[in-house]
């Protein structure tokens, strides 16, 4: 009982001074802290990496703290307001340790108070906007923004009500044109190669439309740095609540947990004023584009192939799924000897070491990190993850064999939640689960099935190659049982 009533008061500002001297807190004082940076999508993986990379200036440079804004729902917001925005970071690794992160100082819903949105961003203290709305916030659609997208169809008819990402950086930009007011540069934090470019493409479509002048001045004035962010992220759950609840001797209604690693590198372009990120351990580069290309195809494309691979082997989680000996050997093996060698790595990173580095902190046994939450948007992860080395692998006239079979994995896992009736978590989800139901098991019908369904496959559909390795890694994953998986991996 003790301890429940304990739990019952909340982590707070008022909270600080109580906690135990293990917990480690905000070495700054919050209210003093000042609003320059707009984030738009403070789910876990944002508050867990750039705020904590924010946390720790802001004792020297309290004007960069942050306004985290979600665009669809209020939960967030609901929990973290009476915590005085405050939250717990878990770093789970050899040793556990516990922060108390206190950069976001507003939590904003877009969809309850715009007006609040939107005076942020025309506010000229605010000098960067940040974005980690994953891969599919972006409404991109091939190389652009897709128009038909209901958020973007909705933004353009109503440009100043938006209710998409890209919609709202445009109505900040404009109001701000509108008052001779500097821009801010706009920062994807996604796992999309080029993030930063694919950003400019849509925001420049977008802004076309509504204004060919502000579109012109965007195109002139505004920065869309590229960034490469890495953390490896598993979703709350009751499990870290208890724990961190117990630890602080008060509730914490979200707090987040991640690995001890964590990189952020981001390109040196800024149209306005910058943290002094270098700082805090965020690495400034000219040229980025090596290292997302690393992560991506590296690190997010065996996670893929672990999540779909491991899931039809029934596992649950990495860890799991790293101690499976023959999925791990593939993992391996696709990294070492499929992606690497069409991947060019920036220079001076090592492939063999990264390569072993990956391997360990998907071992890190202190990390639940659920196979399932990988294995969401296949539809947008793919192609970045592993289509793009296939086609460059083809190209180079080599084989694609292996790399298909994760990429089969995909198409047996979602042909297996069809038949059980369990939902894809997918923008395409539709289409997925009709492919899916329509499969007869005939490797040539189900692939092509899938094929013609998904537009993901729109650069290698034609490409006979691909399609005939794909058909022969779907046949060798058989019925997607356990016994068929484990015999095509060996
Ligand atoms: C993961 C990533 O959920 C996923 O798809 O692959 O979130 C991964 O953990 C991060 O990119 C690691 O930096």
């Amino acid at each position: 009982m003790a301890a429940a009533s304990s739990r019952e008061r909340r982590l707070s500002l008022a909270a600080l001074p109580a906690l135990p001297a293990t917990v480690a807190r905000p070495d700054y004082a919050p209210g003093e802290v000042r609003i320059g940076i707009v984030h738009f999508g403070p789910g876990a993986f944002h508050r867990a990496h750039q705020a904590a990379y924010i946390d720790a200036l802001l004792a020297d440079h309290p004007d960069w703290g942050i306004c985290a804004v979600s665009l669809h729902s209020a939960e967030v917001r609901d929990a973290l307001r009476p915590q005085d925005g405050l939250y717990t970071l878990a770093l789970l690794g050899a040793s556990n340790r516990l922060r108390v992160i206190g950069s976001i100082r507003e939590w904003l819903c877009a969809p309850r108070e715009p007006d609040a949105v939107l005076a942020r961003l025309a506010d000229p203290a605010v000098r960067l906007v940040t974005l980690t709305v994953t891969e599919k916030g972006y409404a991109l659609v091939g190389d652009g923004l897709d128009l038909a997208h209901p958020e973007i169809a909705h933004d353009l008819a109503a440009p100043e009500a938006p209710r998409s990402v890209v919609g709202y950086l445009v109505a900040g930009l404009r109001a701000r044109w509108r008052c001779g007011i500097a821009p801010y540069t706009a920062l994807s934090c996604d796992n999309l190669a080029g993030n930063g470019q694919r950003l400019r493409r849509a925001v420049l479509q977008y802004a076309q439309r509504i204004d060919a002048a502000l579109a012109a001045w965007i195109a002139d004035a505004v920065a869309f740095p590229c960034s490469m962010v890495d953390s490896i992220t598993p979703a709350t759950d009751d499990a870290l609540r208890a724990r961190v609840g117990d630890a602080l001797g008060v509730a914490d209604a979200w707090p987040v947990q991640r690995e001890p690693y964590m990189q952020w590198v981001v390109e040196d372009r800024f149209c306005n004023a910058r943290p002094p990120f270098e700082r805090v351990g965020v690495t400034l580069s000219r040229d980025i584009a090596g290292y997302d290309r690393a992560k991506l195809r590296l690190l997010n494309g065996a996670h893929s192939t672990l999540a779909y691979l491991g899931s039809l082997l029934e596992l649950e989680t990495v860890a799991d799924a790293m101690a499976e000996p023959v999925l791990a050997a593939f993992a391996e093996r696709l990294m070492r000897e499929s992606i690497a060698p069409a991947t060019a790595l920036p220079e001076g990173l090592d492939a063999g070491s990264y390569i072993g580095a990956i391997l360990e902190r998907f071992r890190n046994p202190a990390i639940r990190h659920r196979l399932a939450q990988i294995a969401w948007d296949g539809s947008q992860k793919l192609p970045v993850r592993l289509l793009g080395t296939i086609a460059d692998t083809l190209a180079a006239g080599r084989p694609v064999e292996r790399l298909c079979l994760p990429v089969a994995g995909w198409l047996v896992f979602a042909r297996r939640q069809a038949a059980r009736g369990e939902p894809l978590v997918d923008p395409l989800a539709d289409a997925l689960a009709a492919a899916g139901r329509a499969c007869n098991g005939d490797a040539a019908h189900d692939v092509a099935g899938f094929l013609a369904r998904d537009p993901v496959f729109a650069g290698l559909r034609d490409d006979v190659r691909f399609t005939r390795a794909l058909e022969r890694a779907y046949a060798r994953l058989g019925d997607g049982s356990p016994a068929a998986v484990g015999r095509a991996l060996s």
